[in-house]
């Protein structure tokens, strides 16, 4: 009998351990459910945040300005970019460049990457601080001012204008303008088709207008492209006003007797670089330059049209300049035609 017994107590606690297992297993599944979701949503949110364009929104230097003595021990200095929801970037590798203004000497930085510096003063005067924070293709800049006494002696800093930045201005990389009427530059309806292949003008100025994520649009640079008779298109490089700042836009062009264009896609403007803008084309027509081609240029075309007679209204030289559409001396058939052709699309972007 005593056998029997110990054989249920046996299996008894054979049931006890089996639970402790299915518990066991229950618990770290249930530890670990939330982990695994917790970790997979904030995966997602922060690729869907870096894809948004515009992790780095901006920087704080600590201290945010610099008094110091020249006989003072090096001051520390720590940066720190922040995104846009205003919370400091650990989890990037963002890439910190320190320097001092160059129009100045007032002090020099013991380290001029990473997060943390040394402000090491020099000499007696004013000057300005700047930390670049770059990730992937986002810059962003701040600076801070800097005062450096000499005992008694407090520089007047108020009101010293912030440098511009050191960096070089960026430049449009024009690969391919093709010039309604010119060259291989086409028209309205024929992208192929052959214009004037001689021009009489070789360059063309480009008015670069770029327009930022709040819908501004600035007039960032004027240039020149240059006619290629090989190529029968123009190429050209054209920099970027040194006012405007790194970062994406939408990119419009206009030209003298054209109606501007928006270019496709998103350009990525970074000082000192350059960027390519894709191929594009320009419709002819707009002689009196507003914009549009309409009824009145149509008009001055006509004062212009010269065949067998003279023409009826044209002593000005500029004037006759703008009405040649097809750039060969002459206001006539090719450039009435031209004109026709093109006005399916009547005003510019
Ligand atoms: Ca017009
Ligand atoms: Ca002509």
């Amino acid at each position: 009998m005593p056998k029997k017994a110990n054989i249920v107590v046996f299996k008894k606690k054979n049931i006890l351990q089996e639970h402790k297992k299915i518990l066991f297993i229950l618990v770290v599944i249930l530890l670990v459910i939330p982990v695994t979701v917790f970790l997979a949503l904030s995966r997602q949110s922060f690729i869907n945040f870096a894809d948004a364009g515009s992790t780095i929104d901006s920087i704080e230097i600590s201290p945010g300005e610099i008094v110091i003595d020249l006989k003072d021990d090096p001051l520390a200095l720590s940066a720190l970019a922040y995104d846009v929801f205003k919370g400091p970037i650990y989890y990037l590798d963002i890439n910190y460049a320190w320097s001092m203004s160059s129009t100045n000497t007032v002090g020099t930085l013991t380290k001029t990457n990473g997060e943390v510096s040394q402000f090491i003063p020099l000499v007696f005067g004013c000057g300005q601080l700047s930390v670049t924070a770059s990730w992937s293709e986002e810059v962003v800049t701040k600076s801070i001012q800097v005062s450096v006494k000499d005992g008694e002696n407090i520089p007047n800093c108020t009101g010293v204008t912030s440098p511009t930045p050191m960096d070089e201005p960026a430049y449009l990389e024009f690969t391919s303008v093709k010039l309604h009427g010119i060259g291989f530059g086409g028209d309205n309806t024929n992208a192929s088709i052959a214009g004037n292949l001689n021009p009489q003008r070789n360059e063309r100025d480009l008015i670069v207008y770029l327009e930022d994520s709040s819908g501004n649009s600035i007039s960032a640079g004027v240039g020149q492209v240059i006619y290629s008779s090989s190529s029968g298109v123009f190429t050209g490089n054209i920099s970027l006003s040194d006012t405007v700042s790194s970062g994406n836009y939408l990119l419009k062009i206009k030209s003298d007797q054209y109606l501007r264009k928006q270019i496709g896609g998103i350009v990525s403007v970074v000082k000192g670089e350059s960027a390519k803008v894709p191929e594009f084309s320009l419709i002819t027509g707009d002689v009196d330059n507003n914009n549009k081609v309409d009824i009145n240029d149509y008009n001055l075309l006509i004062d212009c049209y010269s065949d067998l007679l003279p023409a009826r209204n044209c002593n000005d030289d500029n004037k006759k300049l703008m009405a040649d559409l097809s750039d060969d001396g002459y206001v006539n058939a090719d450039d009435y035609n031209l004109f026709i052709r093109e006005l399916s699309v009547a005003s510019g972007d």
